[in-house]
């Protein structure tokens, strides 16, 4: 995979979402909220889309929209659905995930991203705009949320979780990414700098609270948990992430396996994935493509003490049940 950089400054830029049509409950986008009509598309490797895995476990939307999983390692012509039988996904019958988006516009020429949601009748993609994604699950979907489903973007604390959620984007969901495909050092270190500067803040703000906007788990936490699972695993050093690894920062780490260690965000989690991703797609920067051993991913289920700071992980709701049987994971360590 090419990384694209700005030559003069060797900044890395996220390209924007090209498919923004939202799914909602009164269809407004000529996409209604409809249950069994939708196809998930992610990639268990990336960030971005594990918020849609986290999201729709939390919400119990797995009976609503159904999940297709590609191969962590892209090939020339972007993510495909190899882990299938006969390499295409079962459901839509395609082989590559730019089916769908070729499908929806024959003359895009952008980036093949996930997550992605797919019309399944149609084999089209209707929407790669990831932070959108799991808004709309949280308060499109609701009719078929599971009972005790949390809340995860109450009215009332909107601003404050949007005002959390643009820090931790740029400075910490994107940032790493930045720090890692630099290619000058001006503009890794500026990465670098803010990330760290970050993570400092988001430290002193949850050493005595549970969670990051009011006493219960929002879609806040779930921004900041999908790049702290990938730190030491990947950000530590193939991104040169390395001030501290985040077993170093005592209230992140414990936060971080409180947020694991709670049904539907540790059991979407395939750190397998992750690191065969990272290593070895980004041969610009790990041209021998090993994939390191470590680091020891045991930790991740040892004892966080944070339940003594209080906090209702799920408000008045409850915790999700297992995983459905075919998205079982296997044994992490
Ligand atoms: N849709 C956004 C964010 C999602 C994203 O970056 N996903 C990554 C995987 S972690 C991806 O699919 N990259 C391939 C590409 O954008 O061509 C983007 O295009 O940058």
């Amino acid at each position: 995979m090419t990384i694209p950089t700005d030559p003069e400054t060797g900044e890395f830029h996220r390209a924007p979402n090209h498919f923004a049509a939202r799914i909602t409950a009164d269809g407004r986008d000529g996409w209604p909220v409809e249950p069994g009509r939708y196809r998930l598309v992610v990639s268990r490797a990336c960030p971005w889309a594990s918020r849609a895995l986290v999201v729709r476990r939390l919400l119990g939307l797995e009976h609503a929209i159904s999940l297709a999983v590609a191969d962590p390692i892209q090939d020339e012509k972007s993510w495909r659905f190899t882990l299938d039988p006969g390499d295409r996904d079962p459901v839509l019958g395609i082989k590559y995930l730019s089916e769908a988006y070729y499908k929806a516009d024959p003359d895009y020429t952008g980036g093949i991203s996930v997550p992605a949601v797919v019309d399944t009748p149609s084999g089209r993609l209707v929407t790669n705009d990831f932070p959108r994604i799991t808004l709309d699950f949280a308060t499109e979907w609701t009719a078929h949320h599971r009972e005790g489903a949390p809340d995860l973007y109450p009215e009332h604390l909107r601003d404050e979780i949007d005002e959390v959620n643009r820090g931790v984007h740029t400075d910490v969901n994107a940032a790493v990414y930045e720090a890692g495909f630099a290619t000058k050092q001006a503009a890794y270190d500026d990465a670098y700098r803010r990330l760290f500067a970050r993570l400092d803040a988001l430290s002193t703000r949850l050493e005595n609270q549970r969670y990051l906007v009011g006493d219960t788990i929002t879609e806040a936490d779930i921004r900041l948990f999908t790049t702290l699972v990938r730190f030491d695993a990947v950000y530590h050093g193939h991104f040169k992430c390395n001030r501290n690894k985040l077993t170093e920062m005592p209230v992140l780490w414990a936060y971080a396996r409180d947020l694991f260690q709670t049904p539907g965000f540790g059991d979407t989690v395939d750190f397998d994935h992750i690191k065969r991703h990272y290593y070895q797609v980004h041969e610009q920067i790990n041209p021998t493509r090993i994939v390191p051993r470590g680091p020891e991913l045991s930790l991740w289920a040892t004892p966080h003490g944070r339940e003594a700071l209080g906090g209702r992980p799920f408000g008045d709701g409850t915790p999700p049940g297992p995983p459905p049987p075919t998205e079982v994971l296997p044994a992490q360590w």
